[in-house]
This record gives C-alpha cells, sequence and structure tokens, in this order.
C-alpha cells in the first residue's frame, strides 16, 4: 500500500443549510480517532486544523434561492486555498464537513490543479440544484452543479477556473431522491448515476468496476471522493440533516471504500453532513472514520 502524506483540514460550516449542528461535524470526526486510524495504517498525517468560519453577517440582503451566499462564498474561497495549498505541498487532502456546500472549496481547489479531475459523489441526493430549481434555497443542493460552471456567479467563479470539472467525469451513487431540475440536468450534461435502483440490481461490486473502468477509459489524472453521510441508509448514519430511507448497507459503503483504495486512483476526498446533534452517540461519525479506514488501505489480515 502506497503511503501517503495526509493533510486533513476541518471546515465547521453549517450555512449550506438551515439545520443546526453539521458545524460541529469536524470535532466529532476527530473525537472518532480519524488522526489515529490513518497513522495506524501507516500513513502521515497532518492535521491542518479547522478553517476560520466568521459569525452570520448580519444585515446582508436575503436571497430564498440562495440562503447565506456571502457566508457560502467566504467558506468556499478560504477553503480552496488550503486545498489548493495541499496539493502544492503533494499531500493528499482530506476535507472534513460540515455540510455539503464545502465541495464547492474543495472542487474550486482541486480544479486548478487536475485539469480531467474525475469525481465519485456518494449521496442518497444529485446536488445539482441551482438558484432557479432549489425547492430549499439551500446551497448544499448545489454544490455539484456549481463546480460544472452552473449556478451564481460568485460562487462558479471562485478561484476564477470555470468550470472546476467535466459533467462527463463525474458518478453520483445511491441517489434516491433527485429534483426535477436535477434530472434534467442530468441527462443534458451526460452525468453518470448509479441510483439504488441500480445498486440493488447490479450490486456494489459491479457498480464499482463499471464506475472505476468508465472512469479510466476517461483518463483522468486524479480522482475526488465526495462522500455524503446520508448515502448510506439512515439506519447506519441517523446523524445527518436530510436523511432518506432505502440507501447504501455499510458492508456496501466499505466494498466500495476498499475497491477505490485497490484502485490507487485516488488522490482526495471529503466525509460531509456528519450532524453529531441529530445522531445517536457518535454512530455517523464512527460510520465515517470506518470508512476512511477502508478507503486509506486497512487490511484485515
Ligand atoms: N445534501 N435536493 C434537496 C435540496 O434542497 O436541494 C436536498 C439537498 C440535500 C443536499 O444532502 O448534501
Ligand atoms: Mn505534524
Ligand atoms: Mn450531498
Ligand atoms: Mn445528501
Amino acid at each position: 500500500m502506497n503511503k501517503l502524506n495526509v493533510s486533513i483540514i476541518g471546515v465547521p460550516t453549517d450555512y449550506g443549510q438551515t439545520r443546526r449542528g453539521v458545524d460541529m461535524g469536524p470535532s466529532a470526526i476527530r473525537y472518532a480517532g480519524v488522526v489515529e486510524r490513518l497513522e495506524a495504517i501507516g500513513h502521515v498525517v497532518h492535521d491542518q486544523g479547522d478553517i476560520r468560519v466568521s459569525q452570520k453577517q448580519e444585515g446582508t440582503i436575503v436571497d430564498k434561492q440562495l440562503l447565506n451566499l456571502e457566508e457560502v462564498i467566504d467558506v468556499s474561497t478560504s477553503l480552496a486555498n488550503r486545498v489548493n495549498e495541499a496539493i502544492e505541498q503533494k499531500a493528499f487532502p482530506l476535507v472534513l464537513g460540515g455540510d455539503h456546500s464545502i465541495a464547492i472549496g474543495t472542487l474550486a481547489g482541486l480544479g486548478e490543479h487536475f485539469k480531467n479531475l474525475g469525481v465519485i459523489w456518494f449521496d442518497a441526493h444529485a446536488d445539482l440544484n441551482t438558484p432557479e430549481t432549489t425547492p430549499s434555497g439551500n446551497i448544499h443542493g448545489m454544490p455539484l452543479a456549481v463546480s460544472i460552471g452552473l449556478g451564481h456567479e460568485r460562487l462558479v467563479k471562485i478561484r476564477n477556473n470555470v468550470p472546476k470539472i467535466k459533467p462527463e467525469n463525474v458518478i453520483i451513487i445511491g441517489a434516491r431522491s433527485v429534483d426535477p431540475g436535477e434530472r434534467e440536468l442530468i441527462s443534458q450534461q451526460g452525468i453518470k448515476v448509479y441510483t439504488m435502483h441500480e445498486v440493488d440490481r447490479l450490486g456494489m461490486t459491479r457498480v464499482m468496476e463499471d464506475a472505476l473502468a468508465y472512469l479510466r477509459e476517461r483518463d483522468v489524472d486524479g480522482l475526488h471522493l465526495s462522500l455524503d453521510l446520508d448515502g448510506l441508509d439512515p439506519l447506519y448514519t441517523p446523524g445527518v440533516g436530510t436523511p432518506v430511507p432505502g440507501g447504501i448497507t455499510y458492508r456496501e459503503s466499505h466494498l466500495a471504500m476498499e475497491m477505490l483504495q485497490e484502485s490507487g486512483m485516488l488522490t482526495s476526498a471529503e466525509f460531509v453532513e456528519v450532524n453529531p446533534i441529530l445522531d445517536e452517540k457518535n454512530r455517523t461519525a464512527d460510520v465515517a472514520v470506518a470508512l476512511m479506514g477502508s478507503l486509506f488501505g486497512e487490511t484485515l489480515v
């Protein structure tokens, strides 16, 4: 197994949605032992701590289609800079959320270095809304759209590289709650989606084999995993803000992580939407860290 220089970046934000508590995700994941777990595998781990997330800026105009826009721009810009630095230092960025809006910043930082980045998006949702299609105004439902260049100009232009990723290089796995506007974008933009139907029908082994073969075929120069803990069934990860029943099982998700590890293709990862306030005894953060164990090469024997 390849020993990595892992750079952990915590992003304690809840500005991408309206349930409080997800800003404590990075602490919950650290408490669950992320650093020790990766060190035990043999990686060199540098915990860079959390990026600074400012208090809500009072007096800014409230746009109901883009809640907390200024705050999300602020967090995304700092995160993009930090991810960019990690890559320049030849480290593997491991970003801990925070809600899924942080992917805007992560991908803005990565997009500067990888010109043909592959993205695996584990999620119950497609996160492909725009200010025109959003049912909630929550920016955590928009990061994938922003990263392919669709959405509010100031979000799309963070660090000026537009788009950050190509829609044909994105694979969503675990989807089971997709809004009408997102459905349209998926077919219009040629985004590959394995919904829970495909996971059930083909099994996770086939899904991952196909997904990795597809990205290899596309000759990607890096691979980012964006893992929303709500991709798993809420039976295993109850501490998330937008749970949807009928998700990926504990074993299936571990298998997926192991196959990503075996592929040798992974160059960055983020784990998002852990909300300890909604959780039961930090179970969701424990699952996140267990998945990281598999992703980073833990073996049983
Ligand atoms: N997430 N599609 C819904 C919306 O409000 O846009 C839910 C989004 C959830 C986003 O879980 O990262
Ligand atoms: Mn150190
Ligand atoms: Mn998500
Ligand atoms: Mn989700």
